[in-house]
C-alpha cells in the first residue's frame, strides 16, 4: 500500500511565524514542511555574516519548535550532501521525492525570489502574507488613481482600521494624528540608553556561528559578540526590555545620535519582526496599552506605532505596487560607485566612521543614522542607487528587499523622483551637529564649508542643490533653501561649487575623505 500523498509547504528564512495561513491549510500529521539553508540566498548579495547567522539559527530554532508541535519538517542544512544550493532547486528536489500533489508557499519578501519560485514549474498554491495589516491588493486599491502617494494619509487609514490610539468616536487620542515634531530632541549631555538586552548563544547558535564563520569569511562584517534573539521567546524578551526601559524616552530621542551608543532608546526589534519572531499587531496593542495605562507619553506611543503601521506597511505597499521597474529608477542619473570606506569605515568623517563602524560590527544602525548620515552622504555624493541599495540590503540584519529598496531608493536617494516622499532628505553637517555629538571628535570643522578642513557634508549639500536645481527648485518644500542659495554672493556659490567638485574628484580617484 503506498503512503498517502503528502503536500509540501515551504517556509523561507524570513517566514518564521506560527501565524502564517499555511498552518491553517496544511495537516501536521500528514503534510511536510520544507526549510532550506542555501548558498544562493546567502550570496546573491554579500550579506553580513551576522545576518546569515541570525537567519540560519532562527530557522533551526523554528524547525525545532514546529517539530515539538507535531509538524514533520524537512530541514536542509547548508552543508548537507545533496543540497542543490537554491530554493527553487530544493523545492523541486523535495516535491519530486515526496510526489507532492501541491506545494504551498507564502508570498515572498522579494520580487526576485517570488519570480524564481513562480518559474520553477511546480503546482504552487500561494498564500497572502497575513503578518502584514495591509494586503498587496488593499494597498493597490488605496493607491489607485492617486498621482502622488503620501504616507500620512495612508497612516491615518491604518490607525482607523487597526483602532489604535483612538478616542471612542474615532478621533486620534490627544487631538493630532502625527507627533513627528515631538520626536526630534537632541540628547542632553551625558544621557545614555539603558543597558541593552543580550542573548547568549546556545548550542544551535554556536554551531551556526562556526558554520557561517567558516563559509562566509569573504563577506564584510563581524560575528563576534553575537547576541541577537533567535527564538520567539527571546524576541519577546527583547520586546519586553524595550517596553520596560526604552519606550518612554524613545519618543523624545528617536532622531538623536551619540558616540559609542548604537542603540540609545531604540527597540532594535526590526530584524526579529521582519523574520517572523514578533507580531506587529501584538507590538502595537502593547504600545497602545502602555500609553493608556500612563506608562509612556503620547509622542513615544504614536511615534512607535507610526513606524510600524504607517511607514513599514506603506513602503511594502509601494514595493509590490511598483516592482520590478521601481528597482531601476534613477531620477538624478547618478552613476558614482560606492566609496570603498562604506565597507571598512576608514574615513575621517566621524559621523560616517561611527555609523559604518557599528554597522559592520553589529549589522545595526538606527533610522536617522541610515537616513541622515550614510544615506545623506550617498545622496549628496551622487552614488548610483543600485550600489547603495545593495549595500543596505547586505549590511543590515533587518534588511529584506520589500523594506530596504523603497527606503533606500525612494526615501534616501529620491531616485523615484518623489513618488514615495515629497522631498529629498538632503542636509548639511549642521543637521548632524544638532542631532549628535559626533562633530566634536571629527577631523573636519562643521562650521566651515570651504577649505581642506571643512565638513564635506556642507559643500556637498550646496553642490547637490546647485547641480539638481532644475529638478528641485520648484519643490515648495525646498523653496526656502533655494532662496538662501539665491541670496548668496556669487563668489561664495562658486567656492562651494569648487569645493564640492574637489570632494567628488577625490571620491572618483578612490581616495577616502
Ligand atoms: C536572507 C536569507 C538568507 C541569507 N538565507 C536564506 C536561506 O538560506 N534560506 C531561506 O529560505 N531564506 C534565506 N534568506 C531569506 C530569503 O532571501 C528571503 O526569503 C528573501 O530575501 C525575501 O525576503
Ligand atoms: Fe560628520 Fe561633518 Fe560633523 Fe565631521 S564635522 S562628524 S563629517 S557632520
Amino acid at each position: 500500500m503506498s503512503a498517502p500523498a503528502r503536500r509540501l509547504g515551504l517556509l523561507l528564512g524570513d517566514q518564521l511565524s506560527f501565524d502564517l495561513e499555511l498552518f491553517d491549510v496544511l495537516d501536521g500529521r500528514q503534510d511536510a514542511l520544507l526549510m532550506a539553508e542555501v548558498e544562493a540566498e546567502a550570496r546573491y548579495v554579500a550579506h553580513h555574516p551576522r545576518k546569515i547567522a541570525l537567519i540560519f539559527s532562527a530557522m533551526r530554532h523554528f524547525a525545532e519548535a514546529l517539530r515539538e508541535r507535531g509538524w514533520r519538517v524537512i530541514y536542509v542544512r547548508l552543508d548537507d550532501a545533496g543540497n542543490s544550493g537554491s530554493l527553487p532547486g530544493e523545492l523541486r528536489r523535495w516535491h519530486d521525492a515526496l510526489g507532492a500533489p501541491q506545494v504551498h508557499v507564502t508570498e515572498c519578501g522579494e520580487w526576485r525570489l517570488e519570480q524564481a519560485l513562480r518559474d520553477c514549474g511546480l503546482p504552487l498554491v500561494w498564500h497572502a502574507d497575513r503578518r502584514f495589516l495591509c494586503s498587496r491588493e488593499d494597498f493597490a486599491c488605496w493607491a489607485g488613481g492617486r498621482r502622488q502617494l503620501r504616507m500620512e494619509l495612508f497612516y491615518r487609514e491604518m490607525r482607523k482600521r487597526a483602532g489604535l490610539l483612538l478616542e471612542p468616536d474615532g478621533r486620534p487620542l490627544g487631538g493630532a494624528w502625527n507627533l513627528d515634531a515631538e520626536n526630534r530632541k537632541a540628547l542632553p549631555r551625558g544621557l545614555r540608553g539603558p543597558f541593552p538586552a543580550r542573548f547568549a548563544a546556545d548550542a544551535i547558535t554556536r554551531e551556526v556561528l562556526a558554520l557561517v564563520g567558516a563559509r562566509f569569511s569573504d563577506h564584510y562584517g563581524s560575528l563576534a559578540g553575537f547576541d541577537y534573539p533567535v527564538s520567539h521567546a527571546e524576541a519577546q524578551a527583547l520586546w519586553q526590555h524595550f517596553l520596560d526601559f526604552s519606550l518612554a524616552a524613545f519618543g523624545d530621542y528617536q532622531d538623536a545620535m551619540a558616540e559609542g551608543e548604537p542603540y540609545l532608546f531604540h527597540a532594535r526589534i526590526s530584524a526579529a519582526l521582519n523574520i517572523g519572531l514578533l507580531d506587529v499587531r501584538q507590538l502595537c496593542a502593547d504600545v497602545d496599552s502602555a500609553y493608556r495605562q500612563g506608562r509612556v507619553p503620547l509622542n513615544a506611543a504614536e511615534g512607535f506605532i507610526r513606524q510600524l503601521i504607517g511607514w513599514r506597511e506603506y513602503v511594502r505597499g509601494i514595493y509590490w505596487l511598483r516592482m520590478p521597474e521601481y528597482a531601476g529608477l534613477n531620477a538624478f542619473g547618478n552613476r558614482r560607485p560606492l566609496p570603498a570606506f562604506y565597507w571598512t569605515g576608514a574615513t575621517g568623517m566621524r559621523c560616517m566612521a561611527q555609523t559604518i563602524g557599528q554597522t559592520l560590527e553589529l549589522g545595526y544602525a538606527h533610522h536617522i543614522q541610515r537616513l541622515m548620515v550614510t544615506g545623506n552622504f550617498a545622496l549628496l555624493a551622487g552614488i548610483a542607487p543600485t550600489a547603495i541599495c545593495e549595500w543596505y540590503l547586505a549590511v543590515y540584519l533587518d534588511a529584506f528587499d520589500w523594506v530596504e529598496l523603497p527606503n533606500t531608493l525612494g526615501m534616501v536617494m529620491h531616485a523615484d523622483g518623489g513618488y514615495l516622499g515629497s522631498k529629498p532628505y538632503c542636509a548639511s553637517g549642521r543637521y548632524i551637529q544638532r542631532m549628535s555629538d559626533y562633530c566634536g571628535g571629527c577631523r573636519y570643522r562643521v562650521d566651515q564649508a570651504t577649505g581642506a578642513s571643512a565638513c564635506p557634508f556642507n559643500a556637498l549639500y550646496w553642490h547637490f542643490l546647485m547641480r539638481h536645481r532644475q529638478q528641485l527648485s520648484g519643490n515648495p518644500r525646498l523653496a526656502m533653501v533655494y532662496r538662501n542659495l539665491q541670496g548668496m554672493d556669487e563668489g561664495r556659490r562658486e567656492a562651494l561649487w569648487r569645493r564640492g567638485e574637489e570632494l567628488l574628484a577625490q571620491l572618483d580617484a578612490g581616495e577616502s575623505l
